[in-house]
C-alpha cells in the first residue's frame, strides 16, 4: 500500500494515485487538510487491517535545513517504525545532492538513497560522494520518467559509467528483456537473403524505442557517453514515429 503523506505540493496525491494504479498498489489518502502524522497513523492501521505486505509512505520534498518539516519526518519515523528510510536525490544536482544526503542522514539515520536523473548529462559521481560522506548505500537508481526506468543499483556498473567505460551489462540486460532471440535470427536471415523489407524495419525501430531510444543505448557503449559527436546528436523519438508512415506508403 502507498500512503500519500505529501500534503504540501499541489497534485502530489493525484500523482501517487496514478503511480499506484500503474503498479497495482492501493493508495491511502486523506486529502491535504490532515496532518501528515495523522495520515501515516491511520494509513498504517489500514495497511495492517488489509494485511498488506509492503507499505510505502510518500512524504513531501524538503530541505534538510527546514527544521519544522524535518521534525515532521522524525515524528513519522516514530509512528511508522519503517524498515527502510530512503532518501531520493537528483544526481544532476551534484554536490547539493551530497549535502542533502548528509543532512538527512544526520537527522533521520536513513537506510539508503535513491539516485535519480542518471539519464541526464551526468556521470553520477554524486554516487561516490554520497556513499563516502554518509556511509549509506545507494539502493536504487532512476534513469527516466517511467516506472521501468527505476532499477536496482549495481556499484560495478556505476564505476564503469563514472570512468566513461559505458554500461555494457545494463545494455545486455535491456537487450535480453526486449529482444526475442528467434525473431532476431529471422531478421538476420532476411538480411542475408536480401528480403528485409520496410515492415521489418518498422519492427526494428519499435524494438529500439522499447529499449529507451537510440541516444540512451549509445550512451551505454564504451567511449560513447563522452563522445563530442554524440553529445550534439539528438534523436527525437517522434522522428522515428514520423518515419513509420513513409515506410508503409
Ligand atoms: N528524466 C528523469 N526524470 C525523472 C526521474 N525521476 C523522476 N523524474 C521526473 O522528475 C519529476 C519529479 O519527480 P517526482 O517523483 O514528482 O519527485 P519528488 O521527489 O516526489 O518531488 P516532490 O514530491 O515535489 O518532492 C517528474 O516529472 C518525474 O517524472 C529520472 O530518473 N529521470
Ligand atoms: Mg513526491
Amino acid at each position: 500500500m502507498l500512503i500519500a503523506a505529501d500534503v504540501y505540493r499541489p497534485a502530489a496525491i493525484k500523482q501517487l494515485q496514478v503511480v499506484g494504479e500503474s503498479v497495482g498498489a492501493p493508495v491511502f489518502e486523506m486529502g491535504t487538510d490532515t496532518d501528515p502524522r495523522e495520515i501515516v497513523r491511520q494509513g498504517m492501521a489500514q495497511a495492517a487491517a488489509n494485511h498488506n505486505d509492503y507499505v510505502l509512505i510518500d512524504t513531501a520534498g524538503r530541505l534538510q535545513i527546514d527544521a519544522k518539516l524535518m521534525q515532521e519526518l522524525q515524528d513519522i519515523k516514530e509512528i511508522a517504525h519503517p524498515n527502510e528510510i530512503l532518501l531520493t536525490v537528483d544526481a544532476m544536482t551534484g554536490q547539493a545532492a551530497v549535502d542533502v544526503a548528509q543532512g538527512f542522514n544526520e537527522q533521520l539515520d536513513i537506510t539508503g538513497v535513491v539516485l535519480t536523473k542518471l539519464d541526464g548529462d551526468t556521470r553520477g559521481g554524486a554516487a561516490l560522494s554520497i556513499r563516502s560522506v554518509t556511509g549509506k548505500p545507494i539502493k536504487f537508481i532512476g534513469q527516466g520518467e517511467k516506472m521501468d526506468a527505476l532499477d536496482v543499483f549495481y556499484p560495478d556498473r556505476m564505476a564503469n559509467r563514472i570512468l566513461g567505460m559505458g554500461d555494457m551489462l545494463t545494455l545486455i540486460d535491456k537487450a535480453q528483456k526486449n529482444f526475442d532471440e528467434q525473431q532476431a535470427a529471422e531478421v538476420a536471415e532476411k538480411i542475408q537473403a536480401n528480403t528485409f523489407d520496410f515492415n521489418d524495419f518498422i519492427d526494428q525501430m519499435d524494438q529500439v524505442q522499447s529499449m529507451g531510444g537510440i541516444e540512451d543505448i549509445m550512451k551505454m557503449i564504451p567511449g560513447m557517453a563522452n563522445n563530442p559527436q554524440l553529445k550534439n546528436m539528438h534523436v527525437d523519438p517522434k522522428d522515428m514515429d514520423h518515419m513509420k508512415p513513409l515506410c508503409t506508403q
